[in-house]
């Protein structure tokens, strides 16, 4: 077994999906190299040790910079806000160090050009936590889509929608709530939520060509969790769009946090020629699929309950027929990371792949603030 280390920048929600999924993966899959969790980095060390002794990290440091000098770090894991990427992730390249970064890659395509330029010129493995390829239904849909099961694509609707901003004291800023401050996040919606409906998008579809959209933001002013000021609020609370994709499929897409009694509903489906598939992530594992070739008595949409060994990433899961949830995907990915070290083959989405979903974020809220049609 290869020692793979990891050192851990930011330790949300996110830092511990991702930690679960370094301690997790070798415990399922035959991979030569094992992550070993060696050092967590965060400003607050009191915060720092307790994610350390809670998730099994070795060390902590709290200065970012530390850890990406140390000598026993292999791997560095982005998982601070938004605005920290691009310094951090160039700066782990600069030093050859492997960089997985979270989603959305950058806080526009200008710095996400950069990031990839220095990361290419580093030659050091790269990855972007859009981790919703690696649910088995997703990724079941991308093997039928693939087989040229549904033939011509006509049409391609995703949706996610979460409904917990709605209440206006929800503040602006700081550690819990960064995600509405437009100087930490970059964006809304569309980089939060509809990132991952875009990634996911050109992955089973294709490359998107142009895009009309509109944004909202419904709460104008929240006070800042930091400074205590009210302040105007900058990020869309909702965004929508509909697009052309290079295949000549339509795209229609839906994201907001403004939808009551929604959490965390990411629904997409896909019509051919031939066949339709559509999935919701409060039902992962099934795959809604219709082939219009079944025998016309019995034709009708099927629900497979994507848990066989033959389905993806299912036979690391067995026994048949038990289902795994959210956090697999991120131990999927981590799988996948590792198999790619093993192979020399890149893994998907890469930061290029990243820069693709990124240039379309951007051309949706152009098109929005100037409303008209954007070229990607
Ligand atoms: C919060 O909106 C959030 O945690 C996103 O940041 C994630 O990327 C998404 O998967 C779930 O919701």
């Amino acid at each position: 077994m290869k020692p793979l280390n990891i050192g851990m920048i930011g330790y949300g929600f996110m830092g511990r999906t991702h930690s679960n999924g370094y301690r997790q993966a070798n415990r399922f899959f035959d991979l030569e190299y094992q992550p070993v969790l060696k050092a967590v980095c965060a400003r607050n060390a009191e915060k720092a040790q307790a994610f350390a002794d809670q998730q099994g990290y070795e060390s902590i440091e709290t200065d970012w910079r530390q850890l990406i000098a140390r000598d026993d770090i292999d791997a560095v894991d982005v998982c601070t806000p938004n605005n920290l990427h691009k310094e951090i992730a160039i700066a782990a390249a600069r030093a050859g160090k492997m960089v997985l970064c979270e989603k959305p890659l950058a806080m526009n395509v200008a710095e996400g050009v950069e990031m990839c330029e220095e990361i290419e010129k580093a030659g050091v493995a790269n990855m972007v936590w859009y981790n919703y390829r690696r649910v088995p239904a997703v990724t079941l849909a991308k093997q039928l889509i693939d087989e040229g099961r549904l033939g011509k694509v006509f049409h391609y609707r995703a949706n996610f929608l979460q409904d917990w901003t709605i209440n206006a004291d929800v503040p602006q800023g700081g550690a819990a709530t960064w995600r509405l401050d437009a100087d930490a996040a970059g964006s809304g919606v569309t980089g939060d939520l509809l990132a991952h409906c875009i990634d996911t998008a050109l992955w089973l579809n294709g490359g998107i060509k142009d895009v009309s959209a509109m944004t909202e933001t419904f709460v104008k002013e929240r006070v800042h969790a930091e400074t205590g000021a009210k302040q105007p609020v900058t990020i869309d609370d909702a965004c929508m769009f509909h697009c052309h994709f290079d295949n000549g499929s339509l795209g229609l897409f839906e994201s907001t946090r403004y939808a009551r009694g929604h959490k965390a509903l990411y629904t997409l489906e896909v019509n051919g020629e031939h066949a339709s598939l559509r999935w919701d992530l409060h039902d992962l594992h099934r795959l809604e699929y219709f082939d219009h070739s079944d025998d016309s008595i019995v034709r009708g949409w099927r629900s497979i309950h994507v848990s066989d060994g033959d389905q993806p990433y299912m036979g690391n899961w067995w026994v048949p027929g038990l289902q795994i949830g959210y956090e697999h995907t991120f131990i999927h990915q981590v799988a996948d990371f590792l198999k790619s070290l093993e192979t020399g083959e890149p893994v998907h989405p890469n930061f290029r792949d990243a820069l693709e979903t990124q240039k379309v974020c951007d051309a949706v809220l152009a098109s929005a603030k100037e409303r008209c049609w954007k070229d990607i």
